[in-house]
């Protein structure tokens, strides 16, 4: 039975009645609408499935994000792709699970491009169902074609993969170059100050965080005290590029900004808005609005900064007139960290709070804490209200699902992980995927920079069980474990969440075949 329905063809599900017509009549509902909804994907940045109250966060309150809960479906089933940032955004992006790609761990910030032009993506799918596409907020998924010129046209990028509009973050908050790109360009560059950036040597001579810890904001561990900017070390060095660098205070709003110029200036037409948030991500500098407002210390403060957020821009939407005819889906790239290189005292802070809610681990891990994450989708009208939906979904399938909203069908050999999860995504449905791999990698050292560039550790859910492949010794990295093992490890995450009791020796039968289903899986 297992097989079976695994490899069943990307087609519609019935729901559970088995009425799949009649169920589908919301969908030829609105499909006859003359106008095919905005989608904006909200994307956080390392938030937890216990960082928000609508999720049991009992000392973090984030009115806003649990009003759009109200109002839609909140999944609590729900996983990002991968356990860290570049390879969930690639597989999101794409429909492909990351491991089946090369090179898809971790990227330095002048890393070339991941996505190759001709890759079919969501943002060109949803333009040829005739979308203004965008992304605003952090990319890290690779820019140019080697050696970046920071100083000219930077592409490939966002444009050549099917954004229209980008206003972006080449990589992380803590890697250089600390500077926005509109479109192809930096923004704010003065061309007699030009910028140079480099991940092995030091360029220039800007004080690093190593030399100078006295000019910091906060302490660093080793792999973020190079380049000092606004008082924060980062990991890797650059010089010049002094008026393009950002402030990470104001970062936010910036950002928040260019999302509500975006949605304003297409109010008449479909448009489809990445906005790749980076809350809470490190380093941890929310606006001085914010600074105390959870009593978690800056973690806490930057979700509750991300929380105002979502709420500024779904207030603009319906001041707009387009709340109604506006698909948001919002979730995290990956779970949740405490102590991620800076000395920022999230851990002391924490408290009783558990970013990961009640699963274990969190970003890096192969256990549900690394990918189990907040999803909440919410159209007025169209998605179903006040619902919690435990269909088991990844955000690789929103390819898929999307391509069914607008009609748009799916090329051979594209998208190949990612199913038709419409009638879920909807609350339609409870009946969501039959399996989801989940993904990480060890964390190892290459040069100076510490990367995410060593093993790949995967995992099968299958229903109610869990696989964790066997691959080697435990591990751990900035606290989190990453969940290895020599052996298979078996786990039923419904009974048992927090992966405690290993069951591989009680059911070697079942343990095989989900292994070989994952062998499977990963050759086909
Ligand atoms: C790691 C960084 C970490 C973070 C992460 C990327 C070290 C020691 N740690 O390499 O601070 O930047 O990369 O996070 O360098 S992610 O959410 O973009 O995947
Ligand atoms: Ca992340």
């Amino acid at each position: 039975w297992l097989l079976n329905s695994v490899f069943a063809p990307r087609t519609v599900q019935a729901n559970p009645d088995g009425s799949a017509a009649a169920n589908y009549a919301w969908l030829e509902d609105f499909k006859a609408l003359q106008r095919k909804p905005n989608i904006i994907v909200i994307y956080a940045d390392d938030l937890g499935y216990g960082d928000l109250s609508s999720y049991g966060a009992t000392t973090i309150r984030t009115p806003n994000i649990d009003r759009l809960a109200e109002r839609g479906t909140r999944f609590v089933n729900a996983h990002a792709p991968s356990a860290t940032c570049t390879p969930s955004r690639y597989a999101m992006l794409t429909g492909d699970y990351a491991w089946r790609a090369s090179g898809t761990q971790i990227l330095p910030g002048d890393a070339p491009a991941l996505i190759r032009p001709g890759k079919f993506t969501l943002p060109l799918m949803l333009k040829k169902a005739g979308y203004e596409t965008g992304i605003v907020g952090k990319w890290h998924l690779g820019l140019g074609n080697g050696k970046v010129d920071w100083n000219g046209e930077i592409a490939p990028g966002p444009l050549e993969v099917g954004f229209d509009h980008g206003f972006f973050m080449p990589a992380t908050l803590d890697r250089v170059p600390t500077v926005l790109i509109e479109n192809r360009r930096v923004v704010n560059l003065d061309p007699s100050d030009p910028i140079q950036v480099d991940y092995r040597n030091k360029v220039g001579a800007e004080p690093t965080g190593a030399e100078h810890p006295e000019l910091l904001k906060f302490g660093a561990d080793p792999e973020h005290s190079n380049t000092i900017v606004n008082g924060i070390s980062r990991i890797g060095y650059m010089t010049g590029g002094k008026a393009a660098r950002w402030n990470d205070e104001g970062l936010s709003d910036q950002l928040l900004g260019k999302a509500i110029d975006f949605v304003t200036e297409r109010k008449k037409q479909p448009f489809f808005l990445y906005f790749a948030v980076n809350e809470p991500h490190v380093p941890r500098a929310p606006h001085p609005r914010f600074v105390g407002s959870s009593g978690l210390g800056s973690r806490g403060d930057a979700i509750v900064q991300f929380d105002w957020t979502v709420g500024t821009l779904m207030k603009k939407l319906e001041e707009l007139g387009i709340a109604d005819d506006t698909l948001v889906i919002l979730s995290s790239d990956n779970g949740p960290i405490l102590f991620d290189g800076y000395d920022d005292k999230a851990v002391e802070r924490a408290g009783e709070h558990k970013p990961a809610g009640p699963y274990r681990s969190g970003k890096y891990s192969i256990y549900e804490g690394g990918t189990r994450v907040p999803m909440i989708v919410s159209w007025p009208g169209r998605v179903r209200e006040r619902h919690v939906s435990k269909a088991l979904i990844d955000h690789v399938d929103l390819v898929a699902s999307l391509a069914e909203l607008v009609g748009q069908p799916l090329p051979r050999d594209a998208a190949v992980d990612s199913f038709d999860m419409l009638a879920p995504l909807m609350g339609r449905s409870e009946r969501g995927r039959e399996f989801v791999v989940e993904d990480t990698k060890l964390m190892v050292t290459t040069g100076t920079t510490v990367a995410s560039s060593g093993a790949r550790i995967l995992a099968l859910r299958q229903g109610d069980w869990k696989l964790i492949r066997g691959s080697v010794e435990p591990h751990e990295f900035h606290g989190n474990e990453i969940g290895t093992l020599p052996k298979h490890q078996l786990y039923n995450v419904a009974r048992d969440p927090g992966e405690r009791e290993n069951l591989a020796d009680k059911m070697p039968e079942l343990t095989a075949k989900l292994a070989s289903m994952l062998d499977k899986l990963e050759r086909d």
